[in-house]
């Protein structure tokens, strides 16, 4: 198997939460006592799955600085850190800069291009961007130019419906994802074979991937049995309180390998 150990940034739940961005939910309360919980438990996930957890500062007055995901994408060549598409997320990607400077080199998305990391789904070589409210093409350009020299094929996708492109599709396998077809049409992913989430489990499309274990939202019985009928392994974490503020799985953490 590989080498090395795993690394997950993640970053407290702030305060603040409760004045998050939204873009396609409606506000509802967020008790931040339970949204700590299950974040507390989410980095339990994440030990268990062999990562190493470090903690970014927390960033009390930054709403969504829980949703570290957004803010970089590292790849075992470089860290790209992004400029978040939200004006309020814009402060957010500094701590992580310099979290990940002592494990890769950094490039930065510069004005006028916006990416977060939501919308960047990375399958071996392939990196596929969602263009949505967040990431637009000058910040697909610069991605594709940050990763020219290591032989990366970026491809730009539209999102519609749902905030990122991984509200909509992941990686269950190098060659599996799962997704929600009625939010991404699954023939974008040329060679790759999918799972479909039943219309009341759109957000399980949204799984993390972690060595040969899918996390799953654990409200989402019928996606996860469909993952484990496909031969997956699967945990499931309770994240009900995080998606009030529009957030996945995957947004909680940066992952990557360190030797
Ligand atoms: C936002 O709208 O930016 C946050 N409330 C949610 C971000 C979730 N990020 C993600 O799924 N990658």
């Amino acid at each position: 198997m590989h080498a090395g150990m795993l690394v997950a940034l993640t970053r407290a739940v702030p305060p603040s939460i409760v004045d998050c961005e939204l873009t396609h939910m409606a506000r509802t309360p967020i008790d931040v006592r339970i949204a700590r919980a299950q974040h507390h438990q989410y980095e339990q996930t994440l030990r268990a799955l062999g990562c190493r957890v470090e903690h970014v500062p927390a960033a009390p007055d930054l709403p969504d600085s829980v949703f570290i995901e957004d803010t970089a994408v590292v790849f075992d060549e470089v860290a790209v850190i992004t400029r978040p598409g939200a004006i309020s997320r814009r402060a957010e990607p500094q701590a992580v800069a310099t979290a990940l400077s002592r494990y890769r080199p950094l490039r930065r998305i510069q004005p006028p291009a916006t990416i977060d990391g939501g919308d960047v789904l990375v399958i071996g070589r392939r990196v596929f961007i969602g263009l949505s409210t967040r990431t637009n093409e000058e910040g697909v350009r610069q991605f594709t130019d940050a990763l020219a020299r290591f032989g990366y094929n970026v491809t730009g996708l539209p999102v519609d419906g749902c905030l990122h492109l991984k509200s909509a599709v992941t990686a269950a396998a190098d060659d599996l994802l799962i997704l929600d077809p009625v939010s991404i049409d699954p023939r974008r992913f040329d060679g790759l074979r999918w799972i479909e989430t039943p219309p009341d489990e759109r957000h399980a499309a949204n799984v993390l991937r972690i060595g040969g274990t899918v996390v799953c939202p654990e409200d989402a019985p019928v996606t996860r049995r469909r993952l484990e009928d496909a031969g997956l392994s699967v945990r499931t974490t309770a994240a009900s309180e995080l998606a009030k503020a529009e957030g996945g799985l995957t947004c909680c953490s940066v992952i990557f390998r360190i030797p």
